[in-house]
């Protein structure tokens, strides 16, 4: 807190592919940095999408910020290692500018010359508020609205296992403060791209269920006749994930230069991130990823026989009873 306190010049960076938490939270400091009559600049090497671009203050992120700005503190904000500014930071900042980390990570390495981590928290949202607070600055109004687009994206709208009472709690009082709940279900949660519906559409439609294994794909020429490219989330991992019959999903997308994404799920006591170990990838028990080689058939086989593996060995059979 001393570091931003010190600091009239704070850069704060989010994630590529930024989500509702990153943009959220930086958001929600920036707005308290500026209430405070501070200076602060927001980066994002990627543009935000349309279910974030009307949050207050998102018109001022930059893409791209050169050597010299003029900073005098880096915040880097909802990532494990600094490899996730995607390239916004420069190394020759690491003697010049102090860095701030803010994140909820579990494999967090506290790369920051001060770490504010909270490892198992919902989301960045919650330290983010602690900070907000920290600063004499009320979590309330816009300031409250972004911080709610954190816990209700990352908690995929209060039904992922990190949505404790105190994460309720907070919703609470969020919304007590002024912030806009149902705002933002409308235009964050409930607001799916046209596009996205459409492949989301195809995707199901190629879905296919077989010993508690359900997987679809989408090959190149669907995405291009969809106008998807390969920089575009489908978010297609977590709309597979409820699937009733299934222990473990995955979708399978075809990359423009032939290898192919993969995107796992599993319930409780069935673990994916073995899978994708094996296969070059990484991630949680739950939720796992990976990128292989084409062709599409080829990947396909291969990953669902790995998968067949770990649906015949539950981890923690305790924990799959539902
Ligand atoms: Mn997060």
């Amino acid at each position: 807190m001393t570091l931003l306190r010190k600091s009239d010049r704070p850069l704060l960076i989010a994630h590529p592919r930024p989500d509702g938490d990153a943009i959220g939270s930086t958001l929600a400091l920036r707005l308290a940095l500026v209430a405070v009559g501070k200076h602060p600049l927001v980066a994002c090497v990627d543009p935000l999408p349309a279910n974030l671009a009307y949050l207050p203050g998102a018109d001022s992120f930059l893409q791209e910020v050169p050597e010299d700005v003029d900073i005098d503190l880096v915040v880097a904000i909802d990532m494990s290692d600094l490899k996730r500014t995607g390239g916004i930071y420069r190394e020759s900042w690491r003697e010049r500018y102090p860095l701030l980390v803010i994140d909820h990570h579990e494999t967090n390495a506290a790369f920051g010359d001060v770490n504010l981590i909270l490892p198992h928290a919902a989301a960045t949202a919650m330290p983010m508020t602690d900070v907000i607070v920290g600063l004499g600055v009320a979590a309330q109004d816009e300031i409250a609205t972004c911080l709610l687009v954190g816990l209700l994206t990352d908690t995929r709208g209060l039904r992922t296992e990190t949505t404790t009472p105190e994460v309720l709690r907070a919703v609470g009082e969020l919304i007590e403060s002024g912030g806009d709940y149902h705002g933002v279900m409308q235009r964050t949660l409930d607001f799916v791209p046209y596009r996205t519906m459409r492949a989301w559409g195809v995707a199901l439609d190629r879905l296919r269920l077989e010993d508690s294994m359900a997987w679809t794909t989408l090959s190149r020429s669907l995405k291009e006749e969809l106008q998807i490219d390969d920089h575009y989330d489908l978010d297609l991992g977590n709309l597979l994930s409820r699937v009733a019959e299934a222990q473990v999903t995955a979708a399978f997308i075809e990359m423009r230069d032939g290898t192919i994404k993969v995107s796992m799920r599993s319930r409780p006591g069935y673990n994916v991130a073995t899978v994708a170990d094996a296969l070059g990838g990484g991630g949680h028990k739950a939720a796992a990823g990976c990128t292989v080689d084409g062709p599409l058939e080829t990947a396909v086989n291969r990953v669902l026989n790995l998968l067949r593996e770990v649906v015949r060995e539950p981890v923690d059979p305790v924990t799959s009873v539902p």
